[in-house]
């Protein structure tokens, strides 16, 4: 694994971006490069991997076990350290991406995003993502008393990258054709709370806007994009949700369609959603690669979201193996055919 620090310093960041570019061209210690995909007959390397459920929800209750991973904490940064080492651990380069956001109220977050790269030299790529900070604030918590205390985000957060860590883990026991990379977002979840006046423009997803705008590589590219958010509570349900719909309506056809195949029909539905602002979002916006949003979406809460959503009740209890796998083995099998 080759590693590959990246600290931005507001306007030095361009000077810096450039440097890492640099440096990350020279030959390094690229698995990819080796024996690894070598060893595969052809027939084995169609073959799509096992997913575990049971190696994903330790991945999540693992992330919980620091804390809520709120920037400027402890818990942030130990938690960082560990997804880093463990992301580090299966991809063939990783990149950390450190910079500082002003959040919506003012306060100043120190983030860092988190990058696996898979077959760094393939040029056909496909992007995978999440949000790896968690809430601030439980400002949807049914206690007024929580309404300012962080949560576990274990559903929130945690499951994404729960998934996203397994299938790092399977695909570098044996690589598709495809090379691939992981992002863990950071701040996604800094957005303004429920009872502030201050302006909600743009206060969500910071880390993902921060890399929209400066890649871990230059003219970075993807053929489509994938964002997994709260893909672990039971009778989890994901709609169409309706940025996915409006940038990259075939991946969401493909994903529903390889998901539906595979036996989870109840989950993946034919049913439009609405419009999230999520990391996707810029990802499209910004960045101009057709990225979905896996999200579940219920209509029957007030927010729109799983029941649990911004509230204390977002812990490791609410966390079901079979959803993590629903979306797993999609999520894979879609990997595995491109
Ligand atoms: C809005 O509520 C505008 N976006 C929610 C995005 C989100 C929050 N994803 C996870 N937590
Ligand atoms: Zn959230």
């Amino acid at each position: 694994m080759k590693y590959i620090k990246n600290t931005f310093f507001r306007s030095w960041g361009i000077f810096l971006s450039a440097l890492v570019i640099f440096f990350s061209c020279g030959s390094g210690f690229d698995r990819s490069n080796s024996s690894g995909a070598a060893t595969f007959s052809p027939e084995q390397r169609t073959e799509v991997p096992v997913f575990s459920a049971d190696s994903a929800f330790h991945f999540v209750a693992s992330q919980v076990a620091f804390g809520p991973r709120v920037p400027n904490t402890e818990a942030h940064r130990q938690a960082g350290l560990w997804l880093a080492e463990t992301l580090g651990g299966f991809a063939d380069t990783l990149y950390i991406q450190e910079t500082r956001v002003r959040a919506y109220d003012g306060t100043v977050l120190n983030i860092k995003n988190i990058i696996g790269v898979f077959q760094p030299e393939n040029r056909r790529r496909i992007l995978l993502c999440a949000h790896w900070d968690s809430r601030p604030y439980a400002d949807y918590d049914p206690d007024p008393a929580n309404h300012y205390t962080p949560i576990d985000g274990a559903n929130d957060g945690g499951s994404g990258v729960g998934v996203l860590l397994e299938i790092a883990r399977l695909i570098s026991k044996r690589p598709p054709d495809v090379g691939v990379d992981i992002i863990f977002f950071d701040a996604e979840d800094y957005g303004r709370h429920r009872f502030s006046n201050l302006p909600d423009q743009d206060s969500w997803a910071l880390g993902a806007q921060h890399w929209a705008r400066n890649p871990h590589r230059m003219d970075y590219n993807a053929r489509f994009g994938i964002l997994l958010d709260m893909v672990g509570a039971s009778e989890a349900k994901f709609k169409r949700e309706a940025y996915s719909m409006l940038y990259a309506p075939n991946i969401v056809r493909k994903v529903w369609e390889t998901g539906q195949q595979l036996g989870y029909g109840h989950m993946f539905l034919n049913e439009d959603g609405s419009y999230i602002t999520d990391d996707h979002y810029y990802v499209n916006m910004i960045r101009n690669i057709p990225t979905i949003n896996i999200i579940h979406q219920d209509n029957t809460t007030q927010h729109g979201f799983f029941p649990q959503w911004h509230t204390l009740g977002d812990n490791i209890d609410i966390i079901d193996p079979y959803t993590l796998r629903a979306v797993g083995e999609t999520v894979i099998k879609v990997i595995y055919s491109e």
